[in-house]
Parts: C-alpha cells; structure tokens; sequence
C-alpha cells in the first residue's frame, strides 16, 4: 500500500467511523443544537427568548432588552462590552432575534462582531394546513396530521421550527374545510392548540365552510346579507374570541370545486368576504379570501379568477386580503404568475405557494422550491402584497415532511416570508449546514478534514437543490406544459387521461391539445385571450410566438411540431431533450449523493439515496409516457442523441398506483 493509499484509507476510516457514529431521523429539522455544553448566561426578558438561549446558545453572555418604538417583529443583535445585546419591541421579536443568534452558531458564523438590525418584509407569514378533523392531510405525504393528537413535545417543536424561520401564523384546517371546525368541542381543541402556539410568537387561524350558519347553526340560509346569518357569524365569533383572544381570522374557499360560497345566494365574492371581515373587525381579525375559482364550462381556466374578481376590485373591506396561488392555474411546475396580481389595483392581495409537492413528486423527489418562488417574485413585487402563504408539507412522519430535503421548503417558505429578496442560494446554504453539518454538535472539535469534506458536500449539496425545480419541470413538463397528471392523484405522467364523463378542466388533453399540428393552448389573442389580462408590454411578448418565453411557449400557444427554437431544433426535437435533459439532471444528483456517504450520517443517508433512486425511475417514467404519447401525434422519430425510451407506451396506459389524495406513493414507476 503506498503512503497516499494509506491516508486516504485512513481518512476514509475516520468519517465512515463519523457516519454510523451518530444516527439522525430528521426529527430535530434544522434545530439540532446541542444542549449539552451550554455555559449561557442569559439575562433581561423572561420568556421564549430566554429559554431558548439558556438551552442552547454556547456563546458569552446575551441580554434580551425590550424596546419601544421598533417594528413589531423586528430585533437587533449587537455585540458591546463583551456582551450580546438583543433589543426588540415585542417578545416575538425577541425570540427571532435569539433564534438569529443561534442559527449564526450552527452554521459556523462569527458572533463576537455583531451589528445586525433585522425588519420581517411581511406582517403576516402563514402556514396552511389541509388538515382534516380525521386525521387525513390533502395532498400530505408525510403521514397524518400533527394536529389530531398532538404531543405537547411534537407541538413545541413544530412551534419552534416555525418560530426559528419568522412564521407567525396557522391555518390549522384544510380549506375544504368541515362545518365542524367551528362547532364547540372542535374549537375547544382549537383554544388547546393556541395555547401551546402562543408562547412562540404564532397565532392560528381556521378555514371555515361558508355553509356553517346551516349546517353548524341549523339556520335555512348561509346568505352574507341575511341579518339571522349575520347574527350567527358574530355569536360564533365572540365565541372564538373568548377562547383564543388573539385569534388571527378566517381562509375561505368559497364557489370553488363544489365547496359552498355567497354565489349559492346570488351574492358576490365580496359580499361574502366583507360580511365575515365585519364580524372580525372588533376582534382585528382577518378575512384571508382565496381566489382559486374555475369552473367547467370556463373555455379557460387560467381565465377564471380575473373574470371573477377584476370586477370587485375596490369592493373588498380593509381586513380582507385576496390570497391568489402563484400561477392561474395550480400549483404547476412552471406557470406564468398570476395576472391578478398586476391588474388588481384596488385590493389587498397575498400569494400562496405549495409547499406540499402535490405536483411535484410528493415526498419522492428533491425539489427545492426557493427558486420557483424567487421567479415569482421576479415579475410581483413583493411590495405589491400584504402577506404570504404556504400550503405545508408537514405531517406526523418522524421526519415532519416525509423526505429529508422536503425540510428545506418549509424553512425557504419562512425565510423568504421574512425577506422575500433573500437568495435561494443562501438559504439553502444555511439549511444545508444546519440541517447536516456537526457545528454545534462537537462543540467545535470537529477536525479540520471533516470540515473540508462538509463544505464540498455543502457546495455540491446547494448545487443539486439549485438545479432540481428546473430539472423536475424538464422531466415532468417542459417548455410550458402543464396538468398532464394521472387523473386519479397528481403523481405521475398521464397525458391521455380522458375518461368518457370526466369534465374537461380535469384531464390532461384539455391543456396540452396535442394533434397533428403541434401541440399547446392556445390563450393569445386569437385563442383565448388570456394574454390579455397581462399588463401591455407582457402581453405583447407572450402573445407572440417567437417573443414568448420557451419556457412558457406551449402555456400561451399551440406550437407545431416544426417550429423552429433558439437552440436552432425544431419544437418536438426540443422537447425530447428537455424531457432528457430532465432525466440525466436526476442521475447527477444520485451521482452527487452517492458519493457524499462518507460525510452524513447513516440513517439519512440510506433514506435519501432511497428516495433519489425513486426519483430517477420516475424522470425515465415521465419522459418516456410523455415522448411515446406525443409521438402518436407528432409522427417524428425520437432524435438520435436523445436517450429512447426504456418502457412501453401500452404498458405505461395499464400502470397505475393506487393511492388517493392523502398518501405518498411507497414507490414511482416500479414495473
Ligand atoms: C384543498 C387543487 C388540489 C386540491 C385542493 C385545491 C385547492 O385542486 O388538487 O386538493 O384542495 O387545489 O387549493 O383548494
């Protein structure tokens, strides 16, 4: 053996010693401090602030100080005398200003020279939950929902988790919400949960069904402009109030896939959401009002939520806030933004983004979604908004969010409601070594070759994440395909799925159109006239097929097969390499993973070499059901240098997975 192949050998010894050492099952999340050596001498503030650094913080002597005259969640950490001194207006910000600190200690950073003044970009950073009062989770994958039988430990780290990010508040209920949620005993429980969340600086909120006055009130009408009704609302509102004082309102989805609204009683949007606004306004309560509308005889329906609420701009009470999904459509892997947000001039408006991958691979694949959310933000300025949401991914899996990196989506959606001009780069770089590195966990004595291993796995790590939300949508739905998802569950590829009686707007051909001439909706100005409700100059680029964005090409126009793309390949040719392009991204990032072994710990480790290896079968799975299927249409031979495909169109057909909207499959494409 030569002296080279003995180092390494040993080297190798060494960390494969260092990755069984320890076991990790995700449950600590970003959080995995230790405890242990803690010498902090914490003193000024009592409460939340307080605790956490007496726990955890390592460092020399911190004093918490309230401040009059600061934002309200703002804080500023300066380091005087020897001392660490954060300052806030409230005990909330004391608290992000402790958690600052302590995510400086676990990502390594230097904490003797601080001058750091910090302002939340957003009032309101919320999550939303699709729980149901049975245990299921909509579009959860990972596992039941943390609210049924709550564990005082499980909550304190869910309020912790939350509260270390900035998020301030929880919709604690699915939007297809129960009438129940606002019977007696149900908000007894709700009280119970406010309770453990309040400490931490995070208020709930509930969604509620626009049917309660009928079917928790027993009333014959749910009219907002019914006096009875109204009377109801309020009587159930003081009653809220007296449980949970600090209650943040009410999210309602209201006239949208068959869940009760003011349309059921001839009335408007509007009428609805500034009825409830009314009741809450003593209590500086909020309406969230969700404008996710479409309805089947729409001819399109990214057209929809402008029809409807352009009209009620202006109309909407000042505690009402608009909360519009990012794109036009659902939570796509690529969608242009949302029009609304541009045309509506004269309301308050909130984005809300998915967390829960329901159209992106669920809790099988890594897809980091900070980037997806900073396009967003490249055409709305944050500005322009009031709030954000995001709908989570959380579940009672031991991990929280059933695959390891899912995490990372929970933390980006806090970090970025805190400061949406954060880059993603940067907060997946502070997850990263939060999440994986040892600092922290050795109390500094970790060598100087495990550091220099952590950050390759750090950099190649924030590579990966950096690149698999354009990688999901190449091997899901590129150059601007959308929706083409088993009709069953939003897993996997089904871009024929067209049973007889299914309306329209729920199968695939109904967005991807494919013939003989190409393929894509047409929504320019001869086609749908979606590009319409763009602002002038958006609208003219996307109207014109060789302006348009490729990325968006077949969102905006029927292309055929033939025409001619910025790379100088025809359209089809094009969208074979993108479909491939996907597939060997994915394999990279196996690659990448795999050889990172040496440096994370076993059990994570195996968990999410596992997932990867599901994600690549399942790119392969996408790509060749989407080329063999549109072939039958284009009639154009798969291009030489693309990889064929490996399966069979006919058998692709039969597969299906038999699972419902509140599993994640055990495995992808697994014939
Ligand atoms: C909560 C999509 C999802 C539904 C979800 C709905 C919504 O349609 O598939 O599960 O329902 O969006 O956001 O209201």
């Amino acid at each position: 053996m030569t002296k080279k192949h003995l180092l390494l050998s040993t080297l190798l010894l060494f960390m494969a010693g260092w990755s069984t050492a320890y076991g990790e099952d995700g449950s600590q999340l970003w959080l995995r401090f230790n405890s242990v050596n803690t010498t902090a001498q914490v003193t000024g503030v009592k409460g939340t602030a307080m605790t956490e650094l007496q726990t955890y913080w390592q460092g020399g002597p911190v004093v918490l100080k309230r401040q009059k005259g600061r934002a309200r969640d703002g804080y500023t950490i300066k380091s005087q005398g020897g001392k660490t001194v954060i300052a806030a207006a409230s005990d909330a910000g004391l608290l992000y200003g402790a958690y600052h600190l302590l995510r400086l200690q676990q990502t390594g950073e230097q904490c003797e020279r601080l001058d750091i003044s910090e302002v939340p970009f957003y009032d309101l950073r919320i999550l939303n939950h699709w729980d149901n009062p049975n245990g299921t989770v909509e579009r959860g994958f990972a596992g039941k929902s943390i609210f049924l039988n709550p564990t005082p430990e499980r909550l304190k780290m869910y309020a912790r988790a939350n509260a270390s990010v900035g998020i301030n508040g929880t919709v604690l209920n699915n939007v297809n919400a129960k009438p129940e949620a606002l019977s007696t005993a149900s908000l007894e429980k709700t009280k119970a949960i406010a309770d453990q969340l309040r400490p931490y600086g995070i208020r709930v909120y509930l969604s509620i069904n626009f049917a309660s006055p009928i079917k928790v009130g027993g009333l014959e009408t749910a009219d907002p402009l019914d006096k009875t009704v109204v009377g109801w609302w309020k009587k159930k509102v003081d009653e809220i109030y007296r449980l949970i004082p600090d209650f943040g309102g009410f999210l309602v989805k209201a006239n949208s896939e068959g869940e009760p609204g003011p349309q059921d009683f001839g009335r408007t949007h509007a009428d609805g959401a500034n009825m409830l606004a009314g009741v809450l306004k003593p209590h500086k309560g909020i309406v969230m009002w969700r404008a996710f509308v479409y309805a089947p005889q729409s001819p399109d329906r990214a057209n929809q939520a402008s029809l409807e609420f352009m009209p009620l701009d202006g109309q909407f009470a000042d505690n009402v806030i608009i909360q519009i999904k990012n794109g036009p459509v659902d939570f796509q892997p690529r969608e242009p933004y949302s029009p609304l947000f541009t045309a509506m001039q004269k309301t308050q408006m909130m984005v809300e983004f998915q967390l829960t991958q329901e159209y992106l691979g669920a809790a099988n694949h890594l897809v980091y979604l900070a980037p997806m959310w900073q396009e967003f933000f490249s055409f709305v300025k944050p500005g322009s908004l009031k709030a954000m949401a995001g709908v989570a991914n959380i579940g009672d899996d031991t991990n929280w969010c059933g695959h390891h990196f899912a995490q990372a989506n929970w933390y980006a959606f806090g970090r970025q409601a805190w400061n949406p001009a954060l880059k993603p780069e940067q907060i997946a770089d502070e997850w990263l070594k939060q999440t994986f590195s040892r600092h922290g966990k050795d109390n500094g004595q970790e060598t100087a070759a495990a550091n220099s291993q952590f950050s390759i796995f750090n950099s190649q790590l924030v590579k990966v994440m950096m690149d698999s939300r354009e990688a999901a949508v190449n091997y899901m739905m590129p150059l601007g395909l959308h929706h083409i998802f088993a009709g069953t569950h939003h897993y996997g590829p089904e871009p024929w799925y067209s049973p007889k009686g299914v309306r329209a707007d729920w199968t695939p051909p109904y967005y991807h159109r494919a013939d003989s001439v190409g393929m894509g909706f047409d929504r320019t100005l001869t086609g749908s006239a979606n590009v319409k409700q763009y602002p002038e100059a958006l609208c003219r680029l996307y109207n014109d097929v060789n302006t348009c964005p490729e990325n968006l090409l077949t969102w905006f126009h029927h292309v055929p097969w033939d025409h001619r793309m910025k790379s100088g390949r025809t359209f089809w040719d094009e969208l074979c390499h993108k479909y491939d392009e996907g597939v060997h991204e994915t394999r990279r990032f196996l690659a990448v993973w795999d050889a990172m072994q040496p440096v994370v710990d076993a059990e994570r480790f195996a968990a999410v070499q596992r997932k990867l290896r599901i994600q690549v079968r399942d790119a392969e799975w996408w790509r060749d059901a989407c080329l063999l299927y549109f072939q039958t249409f284009s009639h154009r031979p798969i291009p030489q240098d693309v990889e064929h495909p490996v399966h069979n169109l006919d058998e692709m057909m039969k597969f299906h997975i038999p699972i419902g909207m509140y599993e994640n499959p055990e495995s992808g494409y697994n014939k």
